[in-house]
């Protein structure tokens, strides 16, 4: 069953998804060479708490932190650790849900360490470039599967690999909701989108080939290849006429 919110609901979909990307936003400045991922995942659990709010991960499914910190070849659930440093040159996804009023919202962006190189940068773009194409085909009629064609189309054409173990979900009163979003399909396919669905768009495209290995730790997936992986995500909002970005950050465009 797909949840469709009412107006109230709505609105605080609208203020938990609205911190999460002020979250993103505050940790900006903090993620550069010398500091740890344990020192991000500090600092957002504090900023979350803050304004009264709970980090979502935090426990669930027994999750150790209250963010996700993904790093160079870790496709998702990163855990953050004091001996992780960042580097210049590394890309590092930070993920934050946060859990306010009872509503989640749920966001993450893979930020540049210091000085990139033009290929991981490309990645990162193009990633970027998926999700935002992904959003583009969320319609009211439209279809879930619209959303996985468009993105592996842009991954497909530059190269890339697109995961097909993890995918986005519907969001709400739970972490995770029906659908499951999967970030590669046919058009038509899937369930059909309704005004007042909430899900996120959470595509993790890889360098080399889609395979991910789970680490020992019980959460970490790396690529199987060891290449570097990059992912966005947002909590989108089915409107009556087409869609809304909840977790829009104030760098982005609508
Ligand atoms: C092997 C968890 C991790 N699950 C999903 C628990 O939707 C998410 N991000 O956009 C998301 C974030 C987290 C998460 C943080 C912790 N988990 C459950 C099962 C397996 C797993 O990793
Ligand atoms: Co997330
Ligand atoms: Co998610």
């Amino acid at each position: 069953m797909i949840s469709i919110k009412s107006t109230r609901e709505i609105e605080l979909m609208k203020a938990t998804s609205a911190l999460a990307a002020k979250t993103l936003e505050y940790i900006e400045p903090f993620v550069v060479p010398g500091v740890s991922t344990e020192e991000i995942n500090r600092l957002c659990h504090e900023f979350i708490t803050k304004h009264g709010a709970y980090p979502s991960p935090l426990n669930y499914h027994g999750f150790p932190k209250s963010v996700c910190t993904s790093l160079n070849e870790v496709i998702c659930h990163g855990i953050p650790n004091k001996n992780e440093i960042l580097k210049d040159g590394d890309i590092l996804n930070i993920d934050v849900t946060t859990y306010l009023n009872k509503f989640h919202g749920d966001t993450n962006k893979t930020f540049l360490v210091g000085n990139v190189s033009p290929e991981i940068k490309k990645l990162v773009d193009v990633t970027y470039q998926c999700m935002r194409a992904g959003i583009e085909t969320v319609v009211p009629g439209g279809h879930i599967g619209d959303i996985g064609a468009a993105i592996q189309e842009i991954a497909r054409a530059n190269g890339y690999s697109v995961v097909e173990d993890y995918c986005g979900h519907g969001i709400g009163r739970e972490f995770h909701e029906a659908p499951q979003v999967v970030h590669v399909g046919k058009r038509g396919t899937g369930p059909e989108m309704k005004p007042g669905m909430t899900f996120t768009i959470e595509p993790m495209i890889n360098l080399g080939l889609k395979e991910g290995k789970l680490l020992k730790d019980g959460w970490t997936v790396v690529t199987r290849d060891k290449k570097w992986s990059a992912q966005f995500e947002h909590t989108i909002l089915v409107t009556p006429t087409g869609h809304e970005i909840l977790t829009l950050r104030s760098e982005e465009t609508a």
